[in-house]
């Protein structure tokens, strides 16, 4: 059985990590399938992207009983969290962190890499990482400072406590909570609303938030004037204006 599972349903596709019996723990065999995924990603017909985990967990992380004494740590990092991470923030287009439940260490740190987290009210976030005395990697440090500020991020993830999905809601480190039983439909939904916008002025914005964190003002003001430039020209800036002009619904083609 495959370690990481792909479908599509329109615009959306859907990656589903797939083991379940170790809450979806990675193994360099799921990197891998992983990878290709998001590969498969690229395709300019998908224009969402939904990460989610089968079973009750989203991930608990690094596979603990797959990662034995270690090796060359950095060099295993480099070759499968990283790529993948990298892999994610490049798409240009939207990338939802579903998170069904149980989200740990290394699981942590990837729904923090996508653009928006949702999750189950059924979902539990832990660091993970500091429970078992390592720092958090493959992004977690990054992320988790930008998305709760310093102080909350640092005292968090050295505490390894347990935060529920309600407390993520309200630290603003998942934007939507949905109940257990709607939550396939409520990602679904939400998913093909996404996939419906003009992606291209989405990928764009994508973009220009992750520059944002490291650009001077003048720097940023360049990059939105070349971005905009690049977005007037879309065929879904077009049918905006039209739509807007005729007063209608605006139909976004993601081109
Ligand atoms: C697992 C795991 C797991 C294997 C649950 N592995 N089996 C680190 C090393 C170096 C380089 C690369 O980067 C990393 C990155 C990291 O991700 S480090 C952090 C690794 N993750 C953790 O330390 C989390 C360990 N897991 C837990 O603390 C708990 O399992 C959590 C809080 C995730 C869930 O707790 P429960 O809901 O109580 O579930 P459980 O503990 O009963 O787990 C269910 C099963 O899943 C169980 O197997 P079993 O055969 O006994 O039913 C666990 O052993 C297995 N499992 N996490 N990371």
């Amino acid at each position: 059985m495959a370690e990481v599972e792909v479908g599509r349903e329109g615009a959306v596709q859907t990656i589903t990590l797939n083991r379940p019996e170790k809450l979806n723990a990675f193994t360099q065999t799921l990197h891998g399938e992983l990878q290709a995924a998001l590969e498969q990603a690229r395709d300019p017909a998908v224009r969402a992207v939904v990460v989610t985990g089968a079973g009750r967990g989203f991930s608990a992380g690094q596979d603990l009983g797959a990662f034995g004494d270690g090796g060359d740590v950095a060099a295993m990092l480099r070759a499968t969290y990283h790529v993948n991470v990298l892999a994610i923030r490049s798409l240009e287009k939207p990338v939802i962190a579903a998170v069904n439940g149980v989200c740990a260490g290394a699981g942590l740190s990837l729904a923090c890499a996508c653009d928006i987290r949702v999750a189950s009210d059924a979902a539990f976030f832990v660091p993970g990482f500091v429970g078992i005395g390592l720092i958090p990697d493959s992004g977690g440090s990054y992320f988790v400072q930008r998305l709760l500020g310093t102080a909350r991020a640092f005292e968090w993830m050295t505490s390894n406590r347990r935060l529920t999905a309600a407390e993520a809601h309200a630290w603003g480190l998942v934007s939507r909570v949905i109940e257990a039983d709607a939550f396939a439909a409520g990602v679904a939904e939400y998913a093909a609303e996404l996939a419906a916008a003009p992606t291209r002025a989405i990928g764009l914005t994508k973009r220009l938030f992750d520059e944002a964190a490291s650009s001077t003002l003048e720097e940023q003001l360049e990059r939105e004037a070349e971005a905009q430039t690049e977005a007037t020209q879309t065929e879904d800036f077009r049918e905006g204006v039209a739509a807007f002009g005729e007063k209608r619904e605006a139909r976004f083609s993601g081109r």
